[in-house]
């Protein structure tokens, strides 16, 4: 046994030896007291037999006084080694005869009346004797007694045997109890050990496995979930070995996934083409998920499938519908899909943003949900579809799908392509399954959704509400702790992947420096230098809490007017979604709050809100994120919000200060910046005065913190971590499919 398990087993059995001592310690001098009582009453017992054996002859003799023959009789008597000595007397009390061994002290024995047996034991120097006197008889009148006088040095030699065997049972008992406890206890945990072991080794990959022990299961949850825990945090340490760069995910894709095919496709093109008076011109739209899969694809090459919504984009494709991008410098293709009026407005702007946008973000605004946009969905989700399996070289290409607009591509995709790898990604947040259940066709979406390899949300809170979703409303088999659900034979990795932004290199940007964009931008508003500038970037959109913003800023001012004419905010808001009515009235919402706030605190040329509702390139951007002192990002619901990320990644000053809604995803990463509720408005209100007010240190020591986050966080890792668990489950695939069709052959042979 090694070291370990006498170790083990000693702490074991020592307790228990004790256990057993204080109890045979207790119980012995019990067993004493209860043998002495059962010897004296032998006693007893023998004295009256022997008293009525010696009473005839004794009688005679003492009748016929024959005292020669009386000390025959009682010497003979005494021959009995436990018969120490005998005595006769009379019934005056008068001792007559006695056997020289007879202690005089004990005279004519009084019988102690109705005393204990006990009692009959005396003490003499000779040792313990017991004595027992019986009246003796002659026509039914007593003449005299018989006193008999035991030796009682055999109970306590037999007393200390019984103790003797006493104590050493109970020691032998202590020493088998122990082994046997201690080789169940053995042979137990090594079965545990076996179990925990094979639930070990047995990878997440294979959940449908049961443990070998059923005594294990109700740990085994847990015991999964904490290594899915371990797994996600040592992946996590993994990545931060390296710093991830465009150049790490093109060694990934070449080594992981052997230079596999890879396809993106989201409703979104990464470049606009619009025609222009001046010519074609190329537009970036403001999209979260375009900024994020662009840095990607640049890397990676491939294939992005997109709409082609620009007014120029048909003039500038090829016969395939392809276009090489980016435009200056081209690495991977576009591939466009047109769709009619009629298809954008059910699928885009009816179904996905009239219904699935209000749907997924708690913004307290109405999904809609017609029937035809319905239709429109299904189609357009099937022509993308029909695209993809058209672009694939292969029969097993990783695609990307992207967001929202495509949840019925991945099945669509799988059933044409079994062998593909499916990622699917969703940028916005997944609500409870109350919220979800009221879309008249949720099965259809979950069904749809379940067709992915892996599928990616921002944070765990989203995953989790998604596998409670598809628990809700679907047959499946659902591994929460492994993050798995099997449907229909095929099993869904769903995960959590926080997106970020590509950390941009030094000097890169050739904007300037920051202390010059500081007043040049000053400048260019009309400002002060030593102004203070707040901004906000966002898609114009009821989701980002640009309203509650707003407020904040006028209540900041009514309650430290001091700032009245030292503070401006700037707000970018890039059109979003316009032709919809819900945006229309927000956008006049907007304009029309803007306009009160400013009359009731302009002051000549002061105005403290300026609204610039166009898009702006990045560069611009940048400038703004630069110079501002806070940047205010107060979404009512986001998935993530990338514009957070790209205030810190642009002060490389390490000075401004981030206000950041609780309610986006990037409130999960970013601890540093100063989290508000943006329904709070007077919480609102004093995060901005106090972002206004803080001190150079505290602003370089959130800022610092944050930068290296997002700096080691950024969107390659994001990508990264994806395309990694791709691979593992690819390779996994690769092996089963070889196993089986191993199998197959040898059992051919075999028949
Ligand atoms: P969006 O809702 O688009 O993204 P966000 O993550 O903030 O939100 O990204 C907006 C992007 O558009 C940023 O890159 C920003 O620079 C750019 N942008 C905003 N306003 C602009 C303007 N006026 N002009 C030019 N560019 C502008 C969705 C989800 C988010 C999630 C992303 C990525 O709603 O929660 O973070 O996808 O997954």
């Amino acid at each position: 046994m090694k070291l370990r398990s006498v170790r083990l087993s000693l702490r074991f059995v020592l307790p228990l030896a004790l256990v057993l001592g204080v109890f045979a310690y207790a119980v012995v001098p019990m067993m004493d007291n209860l043998t002495l009582r059962w010897f004296v009453r032998d006693l007893d017992i023998r004295s009256r037999f022997l008293a009525g054996a010696l009473e005839e002859p004794l009688l005679d003799y003492v009748q016929q006084k024959e005292r020669r023959k009386i000390n025959q009789l009682f010497d003979r008597a005494i021959q009995d080694e436990r018969l120490y000595a005998l005595a006769f007397c009379d019934t005056a009390g008068k001792l007559l005869y006695k056997t020289k061994t007879y202690p005089d002290a004990l005279g004519c024995w009084h019988t102690p009346q109705k005393k204990g047996e006990a009692e009959s034991l005396v003490s003499m120097p000779q040792g313990s004797l017991h004595v027992a006197a019986s009246p003796m008889l002659q026509d039914g009148k007593e003449v005299g007694k018989l006193i008999l006088v035991h030796d009682v040095s055999f109970i306590e030699k037999r007393s200390a045997d019984t103790k003797k065997y006493v104590i050493s049972l109970f020691a032998l008992l202590a020493v088998v109890i122990s082994f046997i406890t201690v080789f169940i206890a053995h042979a137990s945990l090594r079965g545990w050990v076996q179990s925990l072991r094979d639930v070990l080794r047995g990878d997440i990959l294979q959940p449908l496995q049961a443990p070998a022990l059923p005594e294990i299961q109700p740990v085994i949850g847990d015991l999964r979930s904490l290594l899915r825990d371990l797994n996600v945090e040592r992946r996590g340490r993994d990545d931060m070995s390296s710093t991830w760069t465009p150049d790490t995910l093109r060694s990934l894709l070449r080594n992981e996934l052997a230079g596999d095919e890879v396809l993106v496709v989201s409703n979104r093109e990464p470049y606009i083409h619009e025609a222009t008076p001046n010519g074609i011109e190329v537009r970036r739209p403001a999209s979260g998920l375009v900024t994020a899969v662009e840095a990607v694809m640049r890397a990676c090459s491939g294939t992005w499938i997109a709409h082609g919504s620009g007014s120029g984009d048909r003039q500038t494709v090829d016969r395939q519908n392809r276009v090489q991008v980016p435009p200056s410098n081209p690495s991977y293709t576009l591939r466009r899909v047109w769709l009619s009026k009629d298809e954008e407005q059910g699928y885009y702007y009816g179904f996905s943003n009239e219904g699935l946008w209000p749907l997924c973000h708690i913004a307290h605004v109405r999904p809609v949900f017609r029937s035809s946009d319905w239709d429109r969905y299904v189609a357009v989700n099937r022509r993308f579809a029909d695209a993809v399996i058209a672009e694939a070289r292969t029969d097993d290409p990783v695609i990307l799908v992207q967001d929202y607009h495509f949840a019925l591509l991945p099945r669509m995709v799988r059933e044409a392509l079994p062998r593909a790898t499916i990622i699917t990604f969703w940028h916005i947040p997944w609500p409870n399954p109350e919220s979800f259940g009221i879309c008249p066709w949720r099965e259809e979406l979950l069904e749809g959704l379940l067709g992915s390899t892996i599928l990616g949300f921002h944070t765990p809170f989203h995953r989790k509400n998604f596998i409670e979703t598809v628990d809700r409303y679907l047959e499946t088999r659902i591994e929460g702790e492994a993050s798995t659900i099997s449907y229909g034979g095929k099993l869904t990795q769903v995960e959590h992947y926080p997106i970020s932004i590509a950390w941009p290199e030094a000097n890169a940007s050739g904007i300037g420096s920051t202390a010059t964009l500081h007043a040049d931008v000053r400048h260019e508003l009309g400002l002060g230098e030593g102004h203070l500038l707040g901004v906000g970037v966002d898609r114009m959109d009821y989701t980002k809490g640009i309203i509650e913003r707003l407020q904040a800023v006028e209540r900041m001012l009514e309650l430290h007017p001091k700032m009245i004419g030292r503070f401006t905010f700037v707000q970018i808001a890039a059109p979003s979604r316009s032709s919809l009515d819900e945006y229309q009235n927000f956008e006049a919402r907007v304009r029309g709050l803007v306009q009160r706030i400013n009359q009731r605190f302009s002051n000549g040329n002061y105005q403290p809100i300026l609204l610039k509702a166009e898009h702006h390139d990045q560069d611009q951007l940048q400038r703004y994120y630069r110079a501002a002192d806070v940047c205010v990002v107060s979404s009512l619901h986001d998935g993530m919000n990338l514009v957070a990320k790209e205030f810190v990644a642009a002060r490389d000053d390490e000075r401004g200060v981030l206000i950041l809604s609780q309610f986006t995803g990037a409130a999960r990463e970013l601890h540093e910046a100063l989290i508000v509720n943006p329904y709070h408005i007077e919480q609102g209100a004093d995060a901005l005065y106090r972002a206004l007010t803080m001190p150079a240190d505290e602003q370089r020591e959130r800022m610092r913190s944050m930068r290296s986050l997002v700096k080691d966080f950024n969107v390659y890792r994001w990508a990264g971590r994806m395309l990694l668990d791709a691979a593992r489950l690819r390779q996994r695939e690769r092996v089963m499919t070889k196993i089986r069709s191993h199998s197959r052959a040898s059992l051919r042979r075999v028949v």
